[in-house]
């Protein structure tokens, strides 16, 4: 049995680790540090900065992703954040493997540079984006996000990015784009999950226009101050706190305005199960599982597992709440 210990790594953070804050790189030099791919950078400028990441990791193994404390509304929580090993490990990346265990595993394979995303569809100024413009469009912002899948549990995980609502405003969506369909990488050259047929690839997601202009909406590069790993969807993900984790894509190669609610692969794996809107519910049960309540990972297992209430719309119902104004609910899961 592998045993883990927990917030490893916070007694191992020695005074010589810290980098002083006047020494954090600044903004230019580390995107030259990405852009030569300079993983392995022992920096810890961002652990400085906040005493509950630090509990969790000292950052050094991926290259440094320094973002500023986020001035959107409901972009942290006061709760303990995962530890990075708990949000590293215990990953769903179908394209990966269907264990928990198998993307940190084999994500290995994926290739995170170089990397575009084509930005089409019922825009006024389509482009297909490096990901250097990517990393250079708008400040990075630090949000301590709750990820609370389907499955039940959850954890609280220190993101790196901006509001995917500036990359919306650069490509000028037209009056006639109602959605917005992200469709994820399907190389089956990198991914070994794709040989089986759990999902129809590529994996695809579908957001309300107001939902993807929302400010909560992240584009995230990063989580604990360092790019992303491969596992957690390098190099670029969807972060959508309010809803299921599914609905966040990991690893995006296109973003597609529609005038048409865009189909979802969990959807076409099972409507029953799975509906377009997928915001956290916890009055409304999947056919599998109660959505009550969750296991926070990290808090214990089997027996000793403390359930928490889960909370409407994640916890994020002051900022999200208005959008679904009149909906039911039920019907629009
Ligand atoms: N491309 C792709 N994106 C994906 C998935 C996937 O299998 N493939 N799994 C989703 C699910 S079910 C969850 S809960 C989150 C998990 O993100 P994390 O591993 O970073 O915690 O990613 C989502 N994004
Ligand atoms: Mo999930």
């Amino acid at each position: 049995m592998l045993i883990r210990t927990q917030n490893n790594g916070h007694q191992h953070l020695v005074a010589s680790e810290i980098t002083p804050p006047q020494d954090y790189l600044r903004r230019r030099e580390w995107l030259q540090q990405l852009a030569l791919g300079a993983g392995g950078v022992a920096l810890a400028g961002w652990a400085a900065r906040d005493a509950r990441a630090q509990m969790a990791r000292p950052p050094g193994k991926l290259a440094p992703l320094p973002g500023a404390k986020s001035a959107v509304s409901g972009a942290s929580t006061m709760e303990a954040v995962s530890s990075y090993e708990d949000a590293s490990t215990y990953n769903n990346y179908y394209e990966f493997g269907t264990d928990k265990s198998d993307p940190a595993a084999a994500a290995k394979s994926l290739k995170p540079r170089p990397w575009t995303v084509s930005v089409e569809g019922l825009v006024k100024a389509p482009k297909t984006f490096g990901l250097d413009d990517l990393l250079r469009l708008s400040p990075m912002e630090e949000r301590i996000y709750r990820l609370r899948c389907v499955e039940g549990w959850s954890m609280v995980i220190p993101w790196v990015g901006y509001s995917l609502a500036e990359l919306i405003k650069r490509v000028e969506p037209l009056g006639s784009a109602k959605y917005v369909e992200f469709v994820t990488l399907a190389d089956k050259a990198q991914m070994p999950g794709l040989r089986s047929g759990v999902l129809d690839w590529p994996y695809v997601e579908g957001l309300r226009l107001d939902e993807a202009m929302h400010p909560l909406t992240l584009l995230a590069f990063g989580m604990y101050g360092e790019v992303l790993p491969n596992q957690n969807g390098a190099p670029l993900r969807l972060v959508v706190p309010w809803k299921y984790g599914f609905k966040s894509g990991k690893s995006l190669v296109k973003i597609r305005f529609t005038d048409k609610e865009p189909r979802t692969a969990w959807n076409v794996a099972a409507a029953q199960e799975y509906g377009f809107y997928s915001n956290v519910n916890p009055d409304v049960a999947h056919p599998r599982w109660s959505q009550a309540t969750e296991r926070r990972i990290g808090e214990g297992q089997g027996l000793f597992a403390k359930r928490r209430k889960t909370l409407m719309f994640n916890g994020y119902e002051p900022q999200v709440g208005q959008l679904y104004a009149g909906m039911d609910l039920r019907k629009y899961f």
